[in-house]
């Protein structure tokens, strides 16, 4: 598009406040933090429905293995969960429910892609999909890591002439009973599906390339009884997710410090492990790196679903994918009829396509050795510009869901700051953010994520993307906006 045509465009588009990209959870929570500040805002959202990642993934098993009390909407409590770790769809339904309490599906664009938004004219110009340009004083990326799935570069994939589909594109319509099915992946969600899938395969097949770490949690069922008193006294639910909170608030300081927590976490994965009965299939399962340094993957029922008779675990590396199966680097075929990819999300390709602040520079450029920004929220270089679970927020340490009241609240905070500065935009200072990031990685070297393994928690810069820091040190930094680290710049 030419300067002309822009500016054209520009001064003929709607403006709609804020603009906040994705209505995934984080995006409600803006919206619903926006809508009580009696703020003009838009989400565009480039789906038909809300609930980003549990609108996306639907695969048997799906559950959060964050216990569901804590993994609610603070401001909103669920008296009705199923279970201690509820499936995808309850989750789903919860969001879903919330954005039709707060009207949100007014407020929501859906169907618009946003490939580019660039700050001009003391302002943001957004470029959707569809054509449409949008004006906003305000862009908030509520995008998140895990939405671009990962493909696999395996030789041959294209080949398969079974049913192949990515673990978040579940296809629904492909017959599963009594089919020969592999998985490859055996990160949280690969392992998630496996006992479901075991109950109607006639073979099932995980392919691994790298042994994880599993820690046993029980999923028990919430009965009716316990149901009724939890919607009669909602105390008992307050008081389940303050137990619950408490746990995982302070056991999560074992991936950011050596310690009780960190011995605890490596004794609950090693014992876990001895219960596999069959010595071979329990050294392969054997991970050579420490608990904690990938993701831990929660669950009780993978090593049992593993010791059935027409469960294999494949760990001798995949040569090629052929139209009948995977060969492996031993020249066996294991022949299939579904292949399913659960390899995971390219998690570093945080954002929409292209973001420019000011003099021109990208988010991308400015981001060309790794991301850089303040508190994981704001950029230096770019004004009125907001994220929400952006890099180094602490998703591998608390609940999502508290990271994004937080950071939420945060945001918030600093927009209505510009109410006293009319006519400025706000942005961190470019010393407050290299601060920032010299602390954290001064950090880094204390956590369990550099320990040696590979995961999706590291970037390609080889530092990884997580907060370095305990839960209580992020609502410490996270409580109010220090504005001597920011700057205000004229947005006229
Ligand atoms: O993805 P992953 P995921 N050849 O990146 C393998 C969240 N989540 O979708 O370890 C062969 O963890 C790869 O192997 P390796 C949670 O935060 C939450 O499982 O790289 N294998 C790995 O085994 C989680 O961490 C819930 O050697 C290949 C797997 O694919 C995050 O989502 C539930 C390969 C990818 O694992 C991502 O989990 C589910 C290749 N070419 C997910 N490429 C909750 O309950 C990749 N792999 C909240």
């Amino acid at each position: 598009m030419g300067q002309g045509d822009r500016q054209a465009n520009t001064s003929e588009a709607r403006n709609v406040g804020t603009a906040i990209i994705g209505a995934g959870m984080s995006g409600l929570v803006m919206g619903i933090r926006l809508k009580n500040a009696g703020r003009p805002f838009r989400i565009l959202e480039k789906a038909q429905s809300v609930g980003g990642t549990w609108r996306e993934n639907t695969y048997p098993g799906l559950a959060c293995d964050v216990p569901s009390f804590f993994y609610a909407l603070s401001f909103e409590p669920n008296p009705d969960w199923s279970h201690r770790f509820s499936p995808g769809r309850e989750i789903c339904e919860y969001f879903e429910g919330v954005a039709k309490k707060y009207r949100l599906h007014d407020d929501i664009d859906f169907g618009i892609e946003i490939t580019d938004a660039r700050f001009e004219d003391g302002g943001w110009t957004i470029q959707a999909g569809n054509g449409e340009v949008i004006r906003a004083d305000f862009l908030i990326d509520a995008t998140g890591p895990l939405h671009i799935k990962n493909y696999p570069q395996i030789e041959g994939l294209d080949d398969f002439e079974g049913t192949m589909f990515h673990s978040a594109a579940w296809d629904h319509s492909a017959p599963l009973e009594g089919k020969r099915i592999g998985v490859i992946g055996n990160g949280s969600t690969g392992v998630q599906m496996m006992a479901p899938l075991s109950k109607v395969a006639s073979e099932l097949t995980m392919f691994q390339r790298t042994a994880q770490w599993v820690y046993p949690i029980g999923n028990r069922t919430y009965t009716e009884r316990e149901r009724k008193w939890t919607r009669r006294l909602p105390v008992l639910g307050a008081l389940t997710r303050f137990v619950y909170r408490q746990l995982f608030n302070r056991a999560s300081a074992g991936v950011v410090e050596d310690g009780f927590w960190r011995k605890q976490m490596a004794k609950g994965c090693r014992e876990h492990l001895e219960t596999v009965k069959d010595p071979e299939l329990r050294e392969k399962l054997r991970p050579d790196y420490e608990p904690g340094c990938k993701r831990l993957v929660m669950s009780t029922d993978f090593y049992p679903t593993l010791e059935k008779e027409h469960v294999h675990l494949e760990t001798g590396g995949i040569d090629h994918i052929e139209a009948g199966g995977v060969v492996t680097e031993d020249g066996k075929l294991h022949e299939l009829d579904v292949l399913v990819l659960a390899t995971g999300f390219s998690a570093h390709e945080w954002g929409i396509a292209n973001v420019v602040g000011l003099n021109g520079i990208g988010q991308k450029e400015a981001w060309a050795e790794g991301p850089r920004t303040y508190r994981s929220v704001t950029m230096p270089g770019f004004p009125n510009f907001f994220m929400i679970v952006g890099p180094n927020s602490p998703i591998g340490n608390i609940s999502i869901i508290e990271v994004s009241e937080t950071q939420t609240r945060y945001i918030l905070d600093c927009i209505e700051r510009l109410d006293q500065s009319p006519g400025k935009a706000i942005m961190p200072r470019r010393e407050a953010a290299e601060r920032f990031q010299a602390k954290l990685g001064e950090a880094m070297k204390d956590t369990i994520w550099v320990t040696g393994c590979s995961s999706w928690y590291v970037g390609p810069d080889g530092a990884p993307t997580l907060w370095p820091w305990t839960a209580p040190e992020f609502h410490r930094q996270m409580k109010k906006p220090d504005f001597v680290d920011f700057e205000f710049i004229d947005a006229v």
